[in-house]
């Protein structure tokens, strides 16, 4: 048995094309179905339906042999235990910096000010203020970053970007463009070799339908 971890909505959607190249059809849709485990056309292979920021859990441990997972959500969680084969190209975006329209970025870091950072993805702005010599005291949140800002309770926050309006209808501003963002191909790592046989078919059909584009 081969089991997929994946996350219901944009990652979900955009795998679909991925899996039809390697001869996967999902039976069920997650948006209709209560179900968690979703048969596929082959018998042995089965989808997990999990919340985003858990794939990389299943796949650590096993729970999934292969897992889409947003890099993101990658870099937050870390890639112990994870080869990482595929960058897939999709649920594409940028992870940025943004504060109220009224609010001057670049004075407040030029003067050494310590900005208050709300985020969900504490790893990634740590790492990216520590780089830029910014002293910032992070907030965690688990969404609807957006607010934060907005009722004083941050200075700027961290958080992905695609279109720009969310931000746009919150009167927020892109500051800092921290990196691009597009979702990964992970595999379990005793299960690549306990599983190569069944396991390298799926991958190279996903490579071979990313690089046709
Ligand atoms: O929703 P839930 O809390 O269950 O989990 P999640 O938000 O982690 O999952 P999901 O499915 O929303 O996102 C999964 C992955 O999709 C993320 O980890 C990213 O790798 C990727 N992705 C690509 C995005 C976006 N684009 C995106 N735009 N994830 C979230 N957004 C958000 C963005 O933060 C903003 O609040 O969508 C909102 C709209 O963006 P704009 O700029 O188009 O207005
Ligand atoms: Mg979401």
């Amino acid at each position: 048995m081969i089991t997929i971890a994946l996350s219901k909505g944009r990652i979900f959607e955009e795998t679909l094309p991925l899996l039809k190249a390697a001869g996967i059809e999902v039976l069920e849709d997650p948006e209709k179905s209560r179900k968690l485990i979703l048969t596929t056309n082959q018998p042995d292979v089965r989808v997990l339906v999990v919340r985003a920021t858990d794939v990389p859990t299943y796949v650590q441990y096993g729970g999934a042999d292969l897992g889409i997972t947003g890099k993101d959500t990658l870099l937050e969680h870390g890639s112990q235990g994870l080869y990482q084969p595929l960058d897939l190209r999709i649920a594409k975006c940028r992870i940025s910096v943004a504060v109220r329209s009224d609010f001057d970025y670049q004075s407040a870091v030029k003067k050494g000010s310590r900005l208050t950072v709300a985020t969900k993805y504490v790893a990634i702005s740590r790492d990216f203020f520590a780089s830029k010599g910014v002293h910032v005291d992070l907030i965690k949140l688990y969404g609807s970053m957006e607010l934060a800002p907005l009722v004083g309770l941050a200075d700027a926050i961290v958080d992905l970007v695609s279109t720009g309006n969310t931000l746009k209808a919150n009167h927020l501003v892109e500051v800092e463009h921290i990196m691009d963002i597009s979702s990964r191909l992970v595999v379990n790592q005793a299960a690549l070799k306990l599983k190569q046989a069944q396991l390298r078919p799926i991958i190279d059909a996903f490579e071979s339908a990313v690089a046709a584009g």
